[in-house]
């Protein structure tokens, strides 16, 4: 897929709204469209890489950082107790948009949701 056609690209060029909840030189992140909980939100580079495969480590850093800093503003703008970080990379793991992203789930106590990697 080229990068004219990825969603996520339009979202970052503003070509199509989004959630934001954070923004600096390297990532972006938005709420998801889909929740599964409350405070579901996304963490995207803003150049495309189609999975973590193509990310170049020096980005590493700067994904950490809004992990953690988007992290605890999430804890504390929606009360949960715990948070799930993870990625799916390639369609086999559940990877439907082909722009590297992480999903970050905010987990409240008997929410309902399963722990990984229960099935
Ligand atoms: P996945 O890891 O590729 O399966 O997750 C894609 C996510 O992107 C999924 O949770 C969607 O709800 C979400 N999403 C979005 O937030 N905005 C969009 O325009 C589209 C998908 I398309």
């Amino acid at each position: 897929m080229s990068t004219q056609d990825c969603i996520f690209c339009k979202i970052i060029k503003g070509e199509i709204p989004c959630a934001e909840i954070y923004s600096d030189d390297n990532v972006l992140a938005f709420l998801d469209i889909g929740p599964v909980n409350k405070g579901h939100t996304l963490i995207i580079p803003k150049q495309h890489y189609a999975n973590v495969f193509d990310i170049p480590a020096e980005l590493a850093p700067a994904i950490i950082n809004a992990q953690q800093v988007v992290g605890k503003a999430i804890l504390a703008s929606t009360g949960a107790t715990g948070l799930n970080i993870f990625m799916n990379n390639h369609s086999d793991a559940g990877q439907l948009v082909f722009h590297a992203h992480w999903h970050l789930i905010p987990r409240f106590g008997n929410d309902g949701l399963k722990h990984w990697p229960q099935a």
